[in-house]
């Protein structure tokens, strides 16, 4: 069986350097970690790719090639990439033996709860090759500082489980930051936990702007609270326990933990609501340097936010 995750979210959420940090703590914990680079917009790539969508199709030449805008032409390729799947087929197969798989999407998010092709790809992978794959959905912790963008967050993020049907972890990404957007009106807890809305309602409404639209916030609260689906988890992609954390997850839901296991369905959901303590800290993570601060790593990124790099 083969295990994997399928990184998605907004643009700037975090996708790319994610699969950068996860692949280096994969791999230090002893996993072969195959990074596949579905984002034909991401130019430089930090990390080496082991399949990159650049080698079958350019977001440059279909812009030019069809008069398409960035979006528009994001759209094709991924209609491109649906069309030629048995490319990608023929790239993973060597790989399947032994490599745990991260694969890096497009930041557009209307190609996760609307579009289908991206689905498709994914699903037909899934079903040809036997992946295992979570979505891990990352979303900006910065969100959580305006009230309205967390209600849209928490739409999208419904929208994606709804559409994309994986197994699937909500991530509020770049938690170390999220004391540099002023103090948050509720607990972090209430962010994560997603429980009772009608708290944020009773704030957006103290806001003159919002509080015309109390009707459509309250009902549209009301459709995330009856699904009861999102709730989230965080992530500084430098801390190592934070990234610890989010394997420990991941690997219950895409059922990494579980291979190997012969067991009956109550023993299985014994392991999976049990502490996930093996392996993880078995590895010295001195070669990842997981050993900033939260201070550290603010300061770090208030100098300059592009210039994030696991390996200064
Ligand atoms: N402080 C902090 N910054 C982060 C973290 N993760 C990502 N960043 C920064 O966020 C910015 C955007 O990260 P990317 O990885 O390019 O985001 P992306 O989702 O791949 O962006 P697109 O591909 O354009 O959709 C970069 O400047 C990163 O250095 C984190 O955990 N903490
Ligand atoms: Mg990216």
């Amino acid at each position: 069986m083969v295990f994997g995750q399928v990184v998605i979210g907004p643009p700037g959420s975090g996708k790319t350097t994610y699969c950068n940090g996860m692949s280096q703590y994969l791999q230090l914990i002893g996993r072969k970690v195959a990074i596949i680079n579905l984002d034909p917009a991401n130019d430089s790539l930090p990390y080496d790719c082991a399949i990159n969508i650049e080698d079958l199709i350019k977001l440059s030449d279909v812009m030019n090639e069809h008069n398409l805008g960035p979006n528009g032409g994001l759209v094709y390729c991924m209609d491109y990439l649906e069309k030629n799947i048995d490319w990608l087929e023929s790239k993973l197969k060597p790989l399947l033996k032994d490599h745990y798989f991260l694969f890096d999407f497009p930041g557009q998010v209307e190609l996760f709860f609307l579009h289908s092709n991206a689905k498709k790809v994914i699903m037909q992978l899934i079903k040809k090759l036997d992946l295992r794959l979570t979505a891990v959905h990352l979303i900006d912790a910065h969100l959580c500082s305006d009230p309205g963008k967390y209600v849209s967050a928490l739409l999208l993020s419904l929208s994606t489980m709804l559409h994309m049907e994986l197994p699937h972890v909500n991530v509020l990404s770049k938690i170390d930051l999220i004391e540099n957007y002023g103090k948050l009106a509720f607990n972090l807890d209430f962010y994560m936990d997603v429980q009772d809305l009608s708290y944020l309602q009773h704030h957006l409404d103290q806001d003159p702007r919002s509080s015309k639209y109390r009707k459509l916030t309250k009902e549209l609260c009301e459709v995330i609270e009856d699904f009861g689906l999102v709730n989230f988890t965080t992530l500084a992609i430098q801390d190592k326990e934070s990234v610890t954390n989010l394997v420990k997850l991941i690997d219950k839901t895409n059922g990494y933990i579980f291979q190997g296991i012969d067991a009956t369905a109550v023993e299985f959901s014994k392991i999976a609501i049990a502490p996930t303590d093996w392996e993880y800290y078995r590895y010295p993570f001195n070669k990842f340097h997981f050993n900033f601060t939260t201070a550290a790593v603010q300061e770090k990124y208030m100098k300059d936010d592009d210039n994030f790099d696991s390996d200064d």
